[in-house]
């Protein structure tokens, strides 16, 4: 293989550029221009990881957007609202959550109160390690370190509530994978009291009738609670130990390990937190008879068992056990997931009666799961998998562009269009393989 970009990577490649360059606000890259005018964490971070690879200083500028809205307690926000939009960009918009009356929230910016999978140190080492500016990186990274360790503290202070080390999510949409089929159980046994109001009209689709109705219920029931930690551990419907979560935590705590070494810290603690995680999520959340991995619903006690795109995310943790990883591979590869999809890796069972091509988390294809996917294969040296993968989002965007998600059998986009996270994952998908001229457009 060349390593320098084809003419159609190059292509590619500008047009992500183009893509990133139109959603940054001169603050942070917005999910997509129109539907999610404000910064998400977890797609920030995707967006940080394609930045890394040609503009750096915009990377740690996406990061720090995310970091400087920390709550006083250690927990980075889902999303940071930009001030400047008028307050129906968005719905839910900072008048659900209420932030400015919390006293642990930052005061520069409105947030919401939960959060999303915690990629943010990994993103920061792989960061550091694709920088050339070693002296700027190590400062970055030296501002970084106290902000990323205060976010594992809490995780592990105030959301491990099954106390074995896994974190628990509070909320749908902390998983990142808000609709999916895994949530159908847990959300079904949250019962909000009957409404006397009128619903507000949702403006897309996201979930209609009692669903939503949940969703708010279980965001203004902890709001009540001043977002108490005691509330959320003793009171709170909705609480599940995801492996999703779970595993792009513990990638993150081994990357925290890598950025106490280069700041002159101490990694043993990382390094113990990492094994604990490690030996946590094959305990509670492996399941043997369907040989995958499951949530764990801490309210029913019992394992969610609808294998979902999460059930492979511990393909990250570098110390998974072999039968396990061959049992994943093989799950994958099967007819149930990219065996039987044109365009892998369909984020739902396509044998599960729940999978739906079209609707949202439970059957699309997303660049960011293949792109979780494709860094767990590599971890495990499964490089046919990783190549699979590589080649298969590389065709959904050729084929249909920058979509939020794809159909997994024609590859047609679906979803908004311009979608930051697609853009940013394809540039490091390129670069990874590529070497990327140092001539090349950069962007302004
Ligand atoms: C709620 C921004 C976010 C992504 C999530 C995706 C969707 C929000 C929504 O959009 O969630 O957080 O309005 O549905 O599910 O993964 O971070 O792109």
């Amino acid at each position: 293989m060349s390593p320098r970009l084809t003419g159609d990577e190059s292509s590619l490649w500008r047009a992500a550029i183009r893509v990133l360059d139109a959603n940054w606000t001169g603050i942070a890259t917005t999910p997509s221009p129109g539907l999610y005018p404000h910064q998400w964490s977890w797609d920030s971070v995707f967006v940080c990881l394609g930045l890394a690879r040609y503009r750096p200083e915009r990377a740690r500028q996406e990061l720090a957007g995310l970091l400087r809205a920390q709550w006083a307690d250690g927990m980075v926000p889902h999303i940071v609202f930009n001030a400047g939009l008028v307050r129906r960009g968005y719905f839910p918009g900072p008048e659900l959550w209420l932030s400015r009356r919390q006293p642990g929230a930052p005061r520069s910016v409105e947030t919401s109160a939960i959060t999303q999978p915690p990629l943010h140190a990994f993103a920061a080492m792989r960061l550091h390690a694709a920088a050339s500016d070693g002296a700027c990186s190590r400062d970055f990274l030296r501002w970084a370190y106290p902000r990323l360790a205060a976010q594992h503290r809490y995780l592990a202070n105030v959301r491990d509530v099954g106390g074995e080390g896994l974190a628990s999510i509070c909320h749908p949409w902390e998983s990142g994978m808000d609709n999916s089929p895994a949530w159908d159980r847990p959300l079904a046994a949250v019962q909000p009291p009957p409404t006397a109001y009128a619903r507000l009209p949702v403006p897309r689709s996201i979930p209609a009738g009692v669903d939503h109705d949940r969703y708010f219920w279980l965001v203004t029931s902890f709001r009540e609670s001043g977002y108490d930690a005691g509330y959320l551990r003793d009171e709170h419907p909705f609480l599940i130990e995801d492996p999703l979560f779970n595993a792009v935590y513990l990638a993150s705590t081994h990357a925290l390990a890598e950025i106490a070494e280069v700041v002159g810290a101490d990694p043993v603690p990382h390094r113990e937190e990492a094994e604990r995680l490690h030996s946590a999520l094959a305990r509670r959340l492996w399941d043997d008879e369907q040989r995958c991995f499951h949530p764990l619903d801490l309210r029913s006690d019992r394992l969610i068992r609808i294998a979902t795109i999460a059930s492979f995310a511990p393909l990250l943790d570098p110390a998974l056990s072999s039968p396990m990883a061959r049992r994943l591979a093989d799950l994958l590869l099967s007819a149930r997931f990219a065996g039987a999809a044109g365009y892998p890796v369909p984020t739902c069972d396509l044998q599960a009666s729940a999978f739906d091509r079209a609707a949202y988390w439970r059957g699309p294809t997303w660049v960011n799961t293949n792109w979780l996917l494709w860094a767990g294969s590599l971890q495990q040296g499964f490089d046919t998998i990783a190549d699979l993968l590589y080649g298969g989002t590389l065709r959904l965007v050729r084929q249909s562009g920058f979509r939020e998600f794809f159909d997994p059998f024609d590859g047609s986009g679906r979803g908004s269009h311009d979608y930051s996270w697609t853009a940013a994952l394809l540039l490091d998908l390129l670069a990874a393989r590529r070497a990327v001229p140092e001539a090349f457009p950069r962007g302004e």
